[in-house]
């Protein structure tokens, strides 16, 4: 095992920071406030930053138009770049208008579907000025009712308004096409899964790829079934990370199935998808509804360095030769030895020879940080649909 090229590995990972998670948000139930709470985009960017400070691993931000729309798109930009931090990705939001109620790039009305072709090229827009690349598109669409509309009706729309948003992207733009199997409809969902959506995506182009949101599926899916089918063509743009207990309960990515994070990792790792060549966007989708949301996202950073620390433990050529040789035991016992090692110290060492605290959670802590926002910020945002 080539520890230092495992070391290496690991001290170059990112990982992008939704801006939503450290909004106020909640169920349709509740939405507590926090102290602290940033008041607008330019303080939800100061609070990512903390993250990537103290991680040294989170230097993106994506941002969901129009939550995260401000008059000077390029001073945010400015503002982000100052705290050491990029604009990554641009998501639209086509699920909190009246408008949509019926559907956006599937409506069976033309004029709201041209309306949300519009939206997507205003997002372009908002990455031609904040100096991103890729546009990541989940569409709400869907039914409630048998009959409500026609499914094939409904796809053909659907791929016609994707190709009109296609044909604006520059070469260097990717358009990410997410799915998830329910909600907010629950008959049937335009895009319910990664087959729908790599239908989709090989349709337009090359530079159609796949969003694989990890609280999207159906329980007991193998996600990193899918993870190894998209790699294998070519597919997979990037990971929403959270967990999942129940439905897209948006928890902290590695705590309801770190088993789960370490599997999806290793087939990363094994495709050798860590490469940022290979064009994979490891990113958080997530919410902070009652715990601290600093670090609630500097934890589930630490999940994912950990996960894939263990995945980069996997011994190969071991795991190969078992699997060739059809030893079905060894070759599992290959795989849960580097799961139960304790990757902790590994990581730890690994920040401390970047110049970081190798505790991100006490660092941040004792930084005084949340004292001072808390302080300073009255009348934080809310970050989504919420309540
Ligand atoms: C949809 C979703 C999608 C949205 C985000 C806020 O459930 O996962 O990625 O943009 O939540
Ligand atoms: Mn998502
Ligand atoms: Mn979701």
């Amino acid at each position: 095992m080539d520890i230092d090229a495992v070391k290496d590995a690991l001290a170059a990972q990112a990982i992008e920071v939704p801006s939503w998670a450290y909004g106020n948000s909640g169920t349709r139930f509740k939405v507590f406030g926090s102290p602290g709470t940033p008041r607008d985009p330019f303080e939800k960017i100061a609070d990512a930053a903390q993250v990537n400070l103290f991680t040294g691993a989170a230097p993106r931000v994506s941002l969901h138009i129009p939550w995260d729309r401000v008059d000077d798109l390029a001073a945010l930009a400015q503002y982000a770049r100052d705290l050491g931090v990029e604009i990554g990705t641009i998501n639209s939001n086509v699920f909190q208008d009246d408008d949509y109620r019926l559907g956006s790039l599937t409506n069976a009305d033309a004029a709201i579907r041209a309306k949300a072709v519009a939206h997507h090229l205003e997002c372009l827009d908002v990455m031609r000025e904040t100096g991103s690349r890729d546009l990541k598109i989940w569409l709400p669409d869907g039914t409630n009712y048998p009959g409500q509309d026609s499914i094939r009706a409904r796809q053909d729309r659907l791929a016609d308004g994707l190709a009109e948003i296609y044909a604006a992207l520059r070469p260097d733009e990717r358009l990410l096409l997410e799915y998830k199997f329910f909600e907010p409809y629950f008959y049937t969902t335009d895009v319910p899964d990664w087959g729908t959506s790599l239908v989709h995506c090989l349709e337009l182009g090359d530079q159609a790829m796949v969003v694989l949101d990890t609280g999207h599926h159906a329980p007991g899916t193998n996600i990193e079934f899918i993870v190894a089918q998209l790699l294998r063509l070519d597919r997979l743009g990037a990971f929403d990370f959270n967990s999942r207990f129940y439905a897209d309960d948006d928890l902290i990515v590695g705590a309801a199935d770190p088993f789960q994070l370490f599997r999806i990792m290793h087939e990363i790792v094994q495709a050798g998808a860590l490469d940022p060549a290979v064009g994979v966007n490891f990113m958080l989708d997530q919410c902070h509804n009652i715990e601290d949301k600093i670090p609630g996202q500097i934890r589930s950073i630490m999940n994912v360095q950990e996960a894939t620390a263990k995945a980069l433990l996997v011994d190969a050529d071991a795991l190969a030769d078992a699997q060739v040789a059809g030893d079905v035991l060894g070759a599992n016992a290959i795989l849960m030895d580097a799961y139960a090692t304790d990757v902790r110290p590994l990581v730890a060492q690994v920040r401390e020879e970047k110049g970081l605290d190798p505790d991100p959670m006490r660092a941040y802590a004792a930084s005084g940080y949340a004292e001072r926002i808390a302080a300073e910020r009255v009348g934080g945002q809310q970050a989504s649909w919420g309540a």
